[in-house]
């Protein structure tokens, strides 16, 4: 993955192009993570920009990972949801670009849910669990990651891993933290075979 390059940036989803490659969609809360983790799977400081500031990811971002030149896969980094400070209308409007990326991107061939265990997960997870079912039944590959595991005592995290399993519904659960690597070689080898289904 250490090959990924940016691809593209839409604020929407009609000039979001079809490439034709497996899209491996990270999604959920402001702030839990997505950027970064994108960043430590494709072990890159700044190719999706984290931040401090919640919100800070706004567009559908598009990365290509793959060998050598030829992409095989791509990476979408989300914006995340359930930041307060937002206004009503742009919090609307993007749970509608979200929703219906997730409900109707076609290449779409995974799904990871960055859910911060100190907060476990909230009612904006809970509709977008409610939202990908569907496809997960037809399918769709999820996995939960469960972030910034580093802040968490070794009782908390097996604690946070048997209530995520029961949210899941099938989907996998792992720990992660991008701050001490952990899970990372884990969630990189789930999202190969992923989008590599036809090998091994
Ligand atoms: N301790 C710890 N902090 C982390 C970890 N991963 C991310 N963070 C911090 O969490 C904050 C948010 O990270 P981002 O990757 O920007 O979060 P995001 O989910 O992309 O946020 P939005 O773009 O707002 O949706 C940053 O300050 C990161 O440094 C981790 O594994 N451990
Ligand atoms: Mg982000």
């Amino acid at each position: 993955m250490h090959t990924a390059h940016f691809l593209l940036s839409s604020p929407r989803l009609d000039t979001l192009p079809p490439l034709g490659l497996p899209e491996i969609a990270f999604v959920g809360r402001s702030n839990a993570g997505k950027s970064t983790a994108i960043n430590t799977l494709t072990q890159q400081k700044r190719l999706a920009f984290a931040s401090k500031t919640p919100g800070r990811t706004q567009h559908i971002n598009l990365f290509g990972v793959g060998k050598g030149q030829v992409d095989d896969a791509v990476l979408a980094d989300l914006p995340g949801y359930g930041y307060a400070a937002v206004p009503r209308e742009a919090k609307l409007r993007w749970q509608r670009v979200m929703g219906n990326y997730l409900m109707t991107r076609e290449q779409l061939s995974g799904v990871v849910l960055m859910c911060d265990p100190r907060l476990g997960m909230t009612e904006l997870d809970e509709v977008l669990l409610e939202v990908i079912r569907p496809r997960v039944e037809q399918g769709l590959n999820f996995l939960v990651l469960l972030t910034k595991a580093d802040k968490l005592t070794r009782a908390e995290a097996n604690k946070a891993l048997s209530i995520a399993r029961l949210q899941a519904g099938g989907g996998e659960v792992r720990l992660f933290s991008a701050l001490k690597k952990q899970g990372v070689d884990e969630a990189a080898e789930i999202i190969w075979r992923w989008t590599h289904p036809d090998v091994g």
